[in-house]
């Protein structure tokens, strides 16, 4: 009897050690609440005097001054610029992104991305316009944005409400990076009305599914555009597909951040369909595969919650497909399984801060709400192995509810905040942005 369960013992020790099913490891850190009273802060942009601006998905801009105080009157409203969006239920609409120009403390210019009512001449049953577009801030305390001052600069006409990505940086090179999601719709798998047969993700004739690269630095007469085309985008001349495409075949980038340090890589977080969160460092001319692939996997557009049977290596120019750097699953298809640690990943920032160096290097991150309908946010590291090997995904362990993690941010020294909203749609008060701390400076 002892003998058996000693085997017994030994079989499920072996057993645990050998499965992939492992809970993460984790790391501690601690949340400083920053500003509180938003509704959903999408995008935190630090100002060289100590402030900030911070977006709100309902259309406002604030400014949170260098001693805390955020501000009451916005810097900026585009309210009545924004399509219709779901105020108090779930909704992937609204003012997104905000991202001021590398030379903005000379010229002033920045610019933002929200979604506008449906543009003249787009199909009539499309849902909306993701916009792109430039403003002026002028020096002077408070900060103040002229509406009067937009300039559109980009618009993709957005077949439904969701993956809009929208997400905006300038990279080293000076240009202008955007993501653009495929699309969205009702069941997902970049299919239906406003989505190629062979998905958005991989046809280059459309921007939705694609992050693009445009330079800002003056208007193209030739092309009639507000923007130029960089002479080594990988389609610049057109044949192959549209010249703004810099990096396709992804799903709905919810984040694009360069890396501060390093070689200065571009980081998207990809949101994936029901089995697969992914990051991928993403490569000028790449194909990340949506909707070939999800994560590592091949992808069953039928049945997206099923384990795929075949894995396609190649896009349809015999382009091969490029892998993610890390991975989690998806609740969604791996209940009950410890590795499943979320809904829909939160793109952040590598963390090139002094504050906390256990997190040194590390890709910080989230996942929107830990799971359906619950705003139970997680905070992932994501650390780079030694070799090619994905990157090995840990827990960010604060002590504290936080709610749905929104979106994140980095300020003048490399440390990083963390935007939530307190419930799963559009609420007003539950937003609030917290700094990344150490974990005996919590609270
Ligand atoms: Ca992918």
């Amino acid at each position: 009897m002892k003998k058996y369960l000693v085997t017994l013992l030994a079989v499920l020790t072996l057993g645990s050690g050998v499965a992939s099913n492992a809970a993460p490891a984790s790391t501690s850190a601690g949340l400083q609440l920053v500003a509180e009273g938003l509704t959903s802060p999408m995008s935190f942009v630090a100002l060289k005097d100590g402030g900030a601006l911070i977006a709100d998905q309902i259309g406002v801009v604030r400014y949170l001054d260098p001693k805390g105080t955020l501000s009451e009157t916005p810097v900026l409203s585009v309210t009545n610029r924004l399509s219709a969006i779901n105020h108090g239920t779930f909704d992937e609409r609204g003012l997104l992104c905000l991202a001021p120009h590398p030379g903005f403390e000379g010229n002033r210019r920045i610019f933002a991305v929200y979604t506008a009512p449906r543009r003249a001449g787009a199909p009539t049953n499309y849902d909306c316009t993701l916009r792109l577009s430039e403003f002026v801030l002028p020096a002077g305390n408070p900060p103040h944005i002229d509406p009067a001052s937009e300039k559109i600069i980009l618009e993709v006409d957005k077949p439904y409400f969701n993956h809009n990505g929208g997400r905006i940086a300038f990279g080293p090179d000076g240009y202008l990076y955007m993501s653009v999601g495929d699309g969205g719709g009702p069941v997902g798998c970049d299919i239906g009305e406003g989505h190629a047969p062979e998905g958005n993700g991989q046809n280059l004739k459309t921007r939705l599914a694609k992050i693009l690269r445009i330079d800002v630095s003056g208007p193209d007469p030739a092309r009639g555009t507000p923007y130029r085309i960089p002479s080594d985008n990988p389609f610049a001349d057109g044949r192959d597909g549209l010249p703004e495409i810099y990096a396709y075949g992804v799903r709905n980038p919810w984040s694009l951040s360069f890396d501060r340090g390093g070689s200065h890589e571009l980081f998207v977080a990809d949101v994936g369909q029901m089995r697969w969160e992914e990051v991928d460092i993403i490569r000028k001319g790449g194909n990340y595969g949506w909707p070939l692939r999800e994560g590592f996997e091949g992808f069953n557009r039928q049945h997206p919650e099923q384990a795929p049977t075949s894995r396609p290596e190649k896009g349809l120019r015999g382009e091969t497909l490029l892998d993610p750097v890390a991975v989690y699953k998806n609740v969604s298809a791996w209940r009950n399984d410890p590795e499943a640690l979320g809904i829909s990943v939160t793109g952040g920032y590598r963390y090139r801060g002094k504050a906390i160096p256990e997190l040194a290097g590390t890709y910080v991150y989230g996942d929107w709400s830990g799971a359906q309908g619950s705003p139970q946010g997680r905070l992932f590291a994501a650390r780079p192995s030694a070799d090619n090997s994905p990157w090995t995904v840990e827990l960010i362990r604060v002590g504290r509810p936080y709610g749905c993690v929104v979106a994140f941010g980095e300020d003048n020294d490399g440390e990083l905040y963390v935007l939530t909203n307190g419930s799963t749609g559009l609420t007003p008060g539950r937003g609030k942005v917290w700094k990344l701390v150490p974990a005996a400076a919590k609270n």
